[in-house]
């Protein structure tokens, strides 16, 4: 049999993220025997030299540096996916296009939408080593869920008619000891902003991938509950400058209503991630702590039977990804989003077909957390200023010019 083309993948950051990438890129050859690349884990990059051998033994990366940029003129890497915190996500990925790496970041994609849309610009111009587009993809993994992928599917399908409401949350309450010492997630300069940034920007996603809509105009309220956390070397005390919760609300693309709340500070609420979509017809509920099962409402049901059904979307005939893993039924967990993930992405990479989400769409998703935050600034309502209508046809040259890029 042919062997695959090889993509070798140079990885930076080795954390949370870092480690659930790294499981994908050894899973993705296992359960997707179609997976058009034999994806190698080639270079992990971290700054810290033990943990970051540590965590290449552990992961099986081949090699190991401490600087992207010292592999970016190698012809032998390929890939280049960005696991580090926010406020490397620009300088790390436009140095990667421009080396012509294919990239994949973190969400949230950018600090700002200033940033986000220089990086898509440069995406727009940049080639690989033999000449072809470079391909760009955020890793917003909650679509990949099969129950969310399913969810998509039926309303693009018309199981629940026009969309009138969505109703988004994505609740965690690891701050809410405001003796928890300060990470990089609490201060803007690393992050941006708070919760915001990390969890609605899921939910941004996930309501532009099931819906289609786009966000047109929003209102924001933000609290940062606890304002000094201790430094986490123990030396005196940091000022937290981001939201421990932010909530706003939304007029969509199609006059739909929307409602979003994203908190650390929910006691007991550990990643509880759930959206639920109202259609004329019916309405869809998924709930990342039931992350297989999806609930649906359909009025098209006889009236003595009609009531939210749980669909279990683990039916390798029925449900995306599910018949990749085990026997139907067998449910499957956080980790196998990311591998799924990028399989997709490969076979796009493979047959020069779109992936979403890309990076045009982390402008899109940038847009509406930076006028949610202006918003939640000014306590007014704030229009959403899109460009990413501008990344498909008018290509580069129209984000920018709203990016204010001259060259
Ligand atoms: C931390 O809040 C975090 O790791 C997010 O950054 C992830 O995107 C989310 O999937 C789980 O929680």
């Amino acid at each position: 049999m042919a062997s695959k083309p090889i993509l070798n993948v140079a990885l930076v950051g080795y954390a949370f993220m870092g480690r659930a990438h790294s499981n994908a890129y050894q899973q993705v050859n296992r359960f997707f025997a179609d997976c058009p690349f034999e994806v190698r884990r080639k270079v992990l990059i971290g700054r810290s030299q033990g943990p970051l051998e540590e965590a290449a033994r552990t992961w099986g990366w081949e090699e190991t540096a401490n600087d992207l940029n010292i592999i970016l003129g190698r012809e032998d890497i390929h890939l280049v996916d960005v696991g580090t915190p926010n406020d490397s996500h620009h300088d790390l990925s436009i140095a990667a296009l421009k080396a012509g790496k294919h990239v994949l970041c973190e969400k949230p994609l950018a600090l700002t939408t200033a940033q986000a849309r220089e990086m898509t610009v440069v995406a727009a111009k940049a080639k690989t080593a033999d000449g072809k587009p470079v391909r760009t993809g955020v890793w917003h993994n909650y679509r990949r869920a099969p129950a969310a992928a399913t969810a998509a599917g039926m309303i693009r399908d018309g199981k629940i008619g026009e969309v009138r409401h969505v109703r988004g949350v994505y609740l965690q309450d690891w701050l809410s000891d405001p003796k928890g010492p300060a990470t990089w997630r609490m201060t803007a300069k690393a992050c941006g902003s708070g919760a915001h940034g990390d969890l609605n920007a899921h939910l941004i996603d996930m309501t532009r991938f099931l819906t289609g809509l786009e966000f047109d105009e929003v209102s924001g309220l933000q609290q940062t509950f606890t304002k000094k956390r201790p430094a986490a070397n123990g030396k005196g005390t940091i000022t937290v400058d981001v939201d421990d919760a932010l909530l706003f609300l939304a007029k969509m693309s199609n006059g739909a209503t929307a409602s979003f709340e994203a908190t650390r500070v929910a006691a007991g609420r550990k990643n509880y991630n759930r959206i639920e979509i109202n259609g004329t017809k019916g309405s869809l509920v998924w709930n990342f702590e039931r992350m297989n099962e999806l609930e649906f409402f359909s009025f098209e049901d006889e009236p003595r039977a009609q009531g939210f059904r749980t669909i279990m979307c683990m039916n390798g005939g029925a449900h995306p990804y599910a018949g990749n893993y085990w026997p139907d039924g067998h449910i499957i967990g956080y980790e196998h989003t990311f591998t799924n993930h990028l399989y997709d992405f490969l076979v796009a990479l493979k047959s020069g077909k779109p992936f979403r989400p890309d990076f045009a769409d982390g402008v899109a998703n940038q847009e509406v957390l930076d006028a949610s935050l202006e918003s939640a600034k000014s306590s007014r309502w704030v229009k959403v200023e899109h460009s990413q209508k501008f990344a498909k046809d008018a290509g580069a040259r129209a984000l920018k010019k709203s990016a204010g890029i001259s060259h």
